[in-house]
């Protein structure tokens, strides 16, 4: 057994123990109130399931296994000659809930690349799509092509032992986080570059080696690729993306299936492609401005313009953030060491001072603060990324981290299909009326 394997099971083993006491000795007592609001508000705040990798604070914001992403930048091992943190050390970090080694960092690197191999088949299925299908309905449907590979679907038709569940996600789990960038870049080039690949370069880390086969050449695109794989890898589990993953790894669907159907999630402009939305509003502001460097006061006018014709200011708002998302911070940050003189990130912090007063003075808006998507185009065009429709799959390689260490956790706790139970208005009705108000 690899030693990650086996680090993992040891530390499931002792949490499944101490999870079956919890539940004999506390199983009926109860942990919250549900409100109407709630049944019929996007079910906000209701705790009602278990995400081990993250939990979300909503003033402090993300934390993964206790650390904060300013400590991740700390702590967890960096490539040679590089100040961002190695996505390889957060998938550690999440799935056994220390910060590894940086010679266990150069494992998971190793293990990666042994299991890039993606089968020549999925370029074929990705090959016989429309160049103007959406970079994510590409990504989802190579997914689904690669589910024919799975270990966990094979085993489990095999007339698989309950109790080596985890043990089949988690060597999925590995293969397809290790071939996710080869993916991605290939639908990259494919879209954008009329097919001209760029083959891996195995002397270099995942995010490195993912930078590369994107073909983007400046020397700290490769750290942004770092940075940004990191920082986007989980939000929690209550999220769209991951409460997908999770609901649909409930039924026993193998890590494609329920990673796919994760990505479909993400692909919405609620939660994941507000990325490529923020970009695509800020270009449609300059050109309708005629400016690449729009002044304050211009700004101001088209976020008023775009509220009033009844749109969303993206990569504003959250359903659990109260303040400005760290991750928001995190890339600013990073634009402060790396980048000197960028309209577009200079717009973006323009942006950053107006919306958030504009959007309290509606009165209705629960958090006026910038996301992690508000920030993260303006690096990516300042790299020379300009191609938005993308930029939802980097998410997405990324978020991959998150959802699949905590469907290893899934399996290896043996947790239950996920079953809700809903109710109808005239249920609701009824149950008031039956209330004392
Ligand atoms: N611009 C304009 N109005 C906004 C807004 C924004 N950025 N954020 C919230 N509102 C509005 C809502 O549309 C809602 O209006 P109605 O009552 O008229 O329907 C009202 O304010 C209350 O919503 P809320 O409680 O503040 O927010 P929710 O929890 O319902 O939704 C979110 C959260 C993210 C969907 C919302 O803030 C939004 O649409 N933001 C823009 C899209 C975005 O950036 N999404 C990315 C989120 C991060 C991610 O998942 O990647």
């Amino acid at each position: 057994m690899d030693m990650l394997k086996q680090k993992f099971i040891d530390k499931a083993s002792a949490l499944g123990a101490e999870v079956k006491e919890i539940l004999r000795e506390h199983g009926e007592r109860q942990v919250d109130k549900v409100t109407v609001s709630q049944v019929y508000g996007g079910m906000r705040g209701i705790k009602s399931m278990v995400w081990e990798p993250s939990a979300l604070d909503p003033e402090e914001g993300i934390r993964f296994r206790g650390y904060a992403i300013s400590e991740l930048s700390r702590l967890l091992p960096t490539a040679d000659g590089d100040a961002e943190p190695l996505p390889e050390g957060l998938f550690w970090l999440m799935l056994v809930g220390e910060v590894p080694t940086r010679e266990e960092v150069r494992w998971v690197t190793d293990q990666w690349t042994r299991r890039s191999n993606v089968p020549s088949y999925v370029f074929k299925t990705l090959d016989a799509m429309p160049v103007e299908a959406h970079p994510m309905s590409q990504l989802t449907v190579a997914v689904m092509a690669m589910q024919q590979t799975s270990i966990f679907a094979r085993r489990y038709a095999e007339g698989m032992n309950r109790t080596e569940y985890w043990d089949a996600t988690y060597e999925d789990t590995m293969n397809l986080l290790a071939r996710l960038p080869r993916v991605a870049a290939y639908i990259y080039r494919r879209t954008y570059f009329k097919g001209d690949h760029i083959p891996p370069d195995i002397s270099l880390d995942w995010a490195g080696n993912f930078a590369h086969m994107l073909g983007i050449s400046h020397p700290d695109f490769k750290s942004l690729m770092r940075l940004y794989l990191t920082i986007h890898a989980d939000h929690e589990g209550g999220n769209a993306s991951a409460h997908a993953t999770h609901l649909v790894g409930s039924t026993l669907s193998d890590a494609y299936l329920s990673f796919a159907a994760g990505m479909n999630a993400l692909a919405g402009p609620l939660h994941g492609l507000a990325n490529q939305e923020v970009i695509k509003w800020i270009f449609q502001m300059m050109d309708a401005l005629g400016t690449r460097e729009p002044s304050e006061k211009q700004i101001e006018d088209y976020v008023r313009s775009t509220l009033s014709a009844g749109q969303v200011i993206p990569g504003y708002g959250h359903a659990v953030l109260r303040k400005p998302d760290p991750r928001f911070m995190a890339q600013r940050d990073f634009a402060e060491r790396y980048i000197k003189d960028s309209p577009i990130v200079d717009t973006v912090w323009n942006i950053y001072k107006i919306v958030p007063p504009i959007l309290q003075s509606l009165g209705k808006v629960s958090n006026p603060w910038p996301n992690v998507d508000a920030h993260s185009g303006a690096l990516l065009v300042h790299y020379g990324m300009d191609q938005y429709s993308f930029y939802t799959v980097l998410f997405g390689v990324s978020r991959a981290m998150g959802v699949l260490a905590a469907l290893c956790w899934s399996r290896a706790l043996s947790l239950p299909l996920e079953r809700p139970k809903s109710v109808t208005t005239a249920w609701i009705k009824k149950y008031l009326a039956a209330q004392p108000s």
